[in-house]
């Protein structure tokens, strides 16, 4: 059947594909980003990541499966507490919990790092020994920062809290405050640098982790190479095809629960960095939901 209209929703399906009732995975835009201490404007990355979400195929040749068959309903984009970030990971976490007690796969779209803190502890609270696999360029593991705890520089302190010790791994670390290195050597934490990764290998990694598993991705995790369109963008990180067979195998070991993508800034860099963040997120529900 012929459809004379486009419709702005991730992947731009048809409403038999993206109405709320009929789908699986619902994706749910963030565009927040006021803590942000480098360069700003993750705020336009969910707007970016949709329509770039356009010029995907459906079928993802790379893991044989179309994704869309699950049925992705997109959310309007989340309006900004402007009580402060603290009050704004609230209603994140208010807004993901909704959807996840109502059956639904939920894919946040950021926005900065932290918001992935209010999805990660929806989920922390529902399912028993949730762990978390973080990927990112920093460790995240201050305590506080410029006068908030819920700074972007917090974010896997936060996460961390949430869940059980040691259930939380993390892989593309390159940059930290000394501080923050010594907490992750002193406490054995799973943070790993590229190098590691490649020493240790997908399937390694993978078995770090526990049943149920919530991703959360910190685009700055690639090579700056490879992503730049970020406020705080890092040499030494990760490719493409090495981050997507760590998802496969994560994938085919665990049950993934749901997952963010966060930090685009796409008027810092190439329009391909947004098709890039469009589709690791396809590829992402694909490898989550496949049978
Ligand atoms: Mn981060």
């Amino acid at each position: 059947m012929t459809d004379r209209f486009f419709h702005r929703n991730f992947a731009w399906l048809p409403p038999e594909r993206s109405d709320y009732a009929r789908s699986r995975v619902v994706v749910l835009p963030v565009p927040y980003d006021s803590t942000a201490s480098g360069w700003v404007g993750s705020r336009e990355g969910p707007a970016a990541i949709i329509d770039a979400s356009a010029n995907m195929e459906l079928y993802d040749i790379g893991i044989g499966c179309e994704p869309y068959l699950a049925g992705i309903h997109t959310l309007p984009e989340l309006a900004v507490d402007t009580g402060g970030p603290e009050a704004m990971i609230a209603r994140i976490e208010e807004v993901a919990g909704e959807l996840i007690d109502d059956g639904k796969f939920v894919v946040t779209l950021g926005g900065e790092h932290t918001v992935a803190v209010g999805a990660a502890r929806a989920y922390a609270k529902r399912v028993p020994g949730l762990c978390v696999l973080a990927f990112d360029a920093n460790a995240d593991m201050r305590d506080e920062y410029l006068d908030s705890r819920y700074n972007h520089a917090c974010t896997l302190r936060r996460i961390g809290e949430v869940v059980l010790p040691g259930r939380m791994v993390q892989v593309g670390l390159r940059s930290a405050e000394r501080e923050e290195h010594e907490y992750i050597r002193e406490k054995g934490l799973r943070f790993h640098s590229p190098q590691e990764f490649r020493a240790l290998g997908p399937r390694a990694v993978s078995q770090q982790l526990s049943e149920s598993v919530y991703i959360t991705f910190d685009l700055d995790a690639f090579d700056s190479s490879v992503v730049s369109a970020l406020g705080t963008p890092e040499p030494g990180g990760l490719h493409w095809d090495e981050v997507s067979e760590l998802l496969e195998a994560v994938t085919g070991e665990h049950r993934v629960v749901g997952f963010d993508v966060t930090e685009l800034a796409p008027s810092l860099g190439p329009r391909a960095n947004a098709q890039l963040a469009a589709k690791l997120t396809y590829r992402l529900i694909g490898l989550a939901l496949r049978e």
